[in-house]
């Protein structure tokens, strides 16, 4: 293996392992509002690497959740999407990355981008799987949209802008190192 590919997996279990931590100190708030800083780790990494770590680094963090039981389980196929497709959706967002992803409008572009795509995927959920909680006189679909639209606004919001400013006292974690020089 090059030693380009030992940074990448290493990077990509850090942030994994980050996004855990975070998860632990998000907000969730009777299953209504979802403030997410997980996405975080994960947008630096989809910003330094691109979308096939960035896809991969969410991938191991939606497993984790699973198997460390901090998943919210209504069904397998909720799961799957929920956990499983949608954090692998989040590092599609790396698509946007630049040599240098350390300038502003980079950062809110993948950041914005990465977690409409990830909420895109709790709005179908949403609408599937969560309408029983839907309340009084709404039905699935606008009750999810406005759930999910609200948390996916918030959450995107406060990930570009905890960003921004890292990328102020600290833009090298944006931009990626080739291989590990001696
Ligand atoms: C309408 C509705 N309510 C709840 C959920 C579940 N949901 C929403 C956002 C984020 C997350 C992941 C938290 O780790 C979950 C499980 C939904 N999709 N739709």
């Amino acid at each position: 293996m090059s030693n380009s590919k030992v940074l990448e997996l290493t990077e990509t279990a850090i942030a994994a392992a980050l996004a855990l931590v975070l998860s632990f100190i998000s907000i969730n708030y009777a299953q209504v509002f979802y403030l997410e800083l997980a996405v975080i780790p994960l947008l630096v990494l989809a910003l330094r690497r691109g979308v096939f770590w960035g896809m991969t680094g969410g991938l191991v963090f939606g497993l984790l959740l699973i198997v460390l039981g901090q998943a919210t389980i209504l069904t397998p196929v909720q799961t799957l999407l929920e956990y499983i497709v949608e954090p692998l959706s989040l590092g599609l967002a790396g698509i946007l990355r630049k040599k240098d992803s350390s300038q502003t409008r980079t950062i809110f572009a993948v950041a914005f981008l990465g977690v409409l795509i990830k909420y895109f995927w709790h709005f179908v959920a949403g609408v599937i799987f969560w309408g029983q909680y839907a309340w009084k006189g709404w039905g699935a679909l606008p009750y999810s949209f406005v759930v999910n639209g609200i948390s996916g606004l918030a959450t995107a919001t406060l990930a570009a802008l905890v960003l921004v400013v890292l990328s102020k006292s600290a833009p090298q974690i944006f931009k990626a190192k080739k291989r590990y020089n001696k």
